[in-house]
């Protein structure tokens, strides 16, 4: 029964054509999250729906797909009571075997605070031993980071924030918060001089809603305006990573958010996915919901030379199975963002693009009055929806002369 499924799904996945082979999708900095592959399809109104996957599983299917980077929550390898002992390094030794034999580099590594009873009111919690145990969890991190050949190291604060309002200061929490990023920092510096490497980039990750009710740093904007509070000891060490649904969640333009976290410098890292606006984190995949928008996310990003990890932080669906994680969703995840990416690059150097966008920016000309103004830039200004127009024939192969009138 299920061989005959499964039949069925390589024969239609082979039917939709355009895959690329594992050596294109090896061109592309993709790395793929352990937790997302392993996902089992639960939530809090869901039971699982998938078979645990282990590690080495994960990194051989990565590999026979051609997703060149691995990335990893510390938890989601080693158990809690395991992290901070000896016994912590065979795992990690034995994590580093796996990656070395099939070809895959570890490109970050992130620490669970969300998910343990430990961070029920967050890592920034009152109580200075949690405080002080998450500085360690951090610190941590990094140095497993430095063994696995890791350049990025992620923040998603989770808990950051309250059910129930006025139990805590917010202005305190976010203090408290900055004292774990610098323990993490300082551990970086040393680390990295010991072996001869270069620090890793810390990159913080906004999430507008979820797990808590109200979020203390819930946008990529507020977690720039943190790095430049005056509160991190090194702010050169830390950026961002923006995820393209965290920021759509709360109602942004999440090609604005990018824009304005690139002109800041600090766009280091990007989780890539899709979703709905003012909905929970339901972590599509890329280009599943809102093709023409992503499309213009990587203009702006090859436009602007972004050159940091794509990561494929979502959730294959619930209807998904084992199986169909590894031959579906993950492939064709990657396939997706490399044909987005590509034609992005033909929206970049589109003719009729190029033309109407020098031309806007030459203007109508007209001299004085706001009214000679507005009346010198009239017809021009239709160009905008014409370059839309042309974004949307990109989008749907008409650029290259694909037709769909009988
Ligand atoms: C989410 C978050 C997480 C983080 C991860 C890295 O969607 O809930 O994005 O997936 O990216 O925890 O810290
Ligand atoms: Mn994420
Ligand atoms: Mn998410």
């Amino acid at each position: 029964m299920s061989e005959t499924q499964r039949a069925l799904i390589d024969r239609l996945t082979a039917a939709c054509g355009g895959s690329y082979s594992p050596e294109v999708r090896r061109r592309y900095f993709i790395s793929g999250p352990q937790w997302a592959a392993a996902y089992q399809g639960q939530a809090l109104f869901h039971a699982p729906t998938r078979d645990p996957v282990s590690y080495q599983e994960v990194i051989r299917q990565y590999a026979r797909i051609g997703i060149p980077c691995w990335a990893t929550h510390d938890t989601d390898v080693i158990p809690t009571e395991t992290l901070l002992t000896d016994a912590q390094w065979e795992i990690v030794a034995d994590i580093k075997k796996n990656l070395d034999q099939h070809g895959l580099r570890c490109s970050m590594v992130t620490t669970e605070t969300f998910y343990h009873p430990v961070w029920a009111a967050s890592a920034a919690a009152e109580a200075p031993e949690v405080r002080e145990y998450a500085a360690r969890r951090l610190a941590n991190t990094v140095e497993i980071g430095h063994q696995l050949g890791a350049q990025f190291a992620v923040y998603w604060p989770g808990t950051l924030g309250y059910l129930v309002q006025g139990a805590i200061d917010e202005t305190q929490t976010i203090r408290w918060f900055a004292d774990g990023i610098n323990a993490a920092c300082e551990r970086d510096i040393e680390v990295a001089r010991q072996m001869g490497r270069s620090t890793l980039k810390h990159c913080l990750e906004a999430k507008p809603f979820e797990p808590q009710a109200e979020i203390i740093l819930p946008t990529t904007d507020a977690m720039l305006a943190f790095i430049a509070s005056g509160l991190l000891q090194h702010p050169e060490m830390v950026g961002v990573n923006p995820e393209y649904l965290h920021e759509l969640m709360w109602g942004a333009a999440p090609r604005a958010a990018l824009a304005r976290a690139l002109l800041a410098g600090k766009l280091w890292h990007f989780d890539i996915n899709d979703g709905y606006r003012l909905k929970h984190d339901v972590d599509i995949a890329v280009g599943l919901v809102n093709p023409l928008d992503w499309l213009n996310v990587l203009v702006l990003l090859r436009a602007h030379n972004y050159n940091g990890p794509f990561n494929l932080d979502y959730k294959p669906p619930r209807t998904t199975s084992n199986y169909g994680v590894f031959q579906v969703s993950f492939p064709t995840a990657v396939d997706r963002f490399i044909t987005l990416w590509e034609m992005a690059g033909e929206a970049l150097a589109d003719p009729v693009i190029h033309e109407a966008t020098e031309a806007l920016k030459r203007g109508g000309g007209g001299k004085g009055a706001a009214a000679e103004l507005a009346a010198a830039n009239r017809e021009l200004l239709t160009l905008h929806e014409l370059i839309a127009h042309r974004l949307f024939q990109i989008l749907v192969g008409q650029h290259r002369g694909r037709t769909y009138a009988p």
